[in-house]
């Protein structure tokens, strides 16, 4: 069996029941079980400013799939969810999920780069995926607990949870 973390982002139409949906879809999925779910994090935007907040998290799966399986069935996720590819670079998005790590393995290939390439860099990953492997070393080597340590929170704030109430109405 396989681990993978992947990060999970909205800014539009209702961005936490986007994630809400698309964690239900992976916690149904008969090709992986959800094993846990990071707290859902309100995070400013990085690149154009003139776009809503978003809503992330990080969710650890565990999978038989083969990481370009796993891209498969998140693509398929989005795309079930609405999710329009739009032109503008790093423009608001409905729904995007993205393979984090995959095992402690590295791949660089035309459709994939794992770990993602912008991981320890966005705050709205490193934190969330901090709550759920707090012992994390990357394949690389580097400390996720150090990585955090010198990485400007940026307004990151927890502000509900997968299974709250309010997923329920
Ligand atoms: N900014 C935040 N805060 N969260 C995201 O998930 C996110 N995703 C993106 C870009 C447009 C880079 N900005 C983001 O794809």
């Amino acid at each position: 069996m396989n681990t993978v973390y992947i990060g999970l982002g909205a800014n539009l139409n209702a961005p936490e029941a986007q994630l809400r949906n698309a964690l239900d879809a992976l916690s149904t999925s008969p090709v992986c079980s959800l094993a846990q779910v990071s707290s859902f994090y309100a995070s400013k935007p990085m690149g154009p400013q003139d776009q809503p907040d978003y809503v992330n998290a990080v969710a650890k799966l565990i999978t038989a799939l083969p990481a370009i399986e796993v891209l498969d069935l998140l693509q398929q996720i989005e795309h079930q969810h609405g999710r329009v590819r739009k032109a503008e670079r790093w423009g608001p998005r409905t729904l995007d999920l993205d393979i984090l790590l995959y095992n402690d393995t590295q791949i660089a290939t035309q459709r994939l780069t794992v770990p993602h390439y912008g991981l320890c860099e966005r705050e709205f990953v490193v934190f969330p995926l901090l709550e759920i492997a707090p012992e994390l070393t990357l394949p690389t080597g580097q400390v996720l607990a150090d990585i955090a340590a010198s990485l400007p929170r940026n307004g990151l704030t927890a502000i509900s949870h997968y299974h709250d109430a309010a997923s329920l109405v």
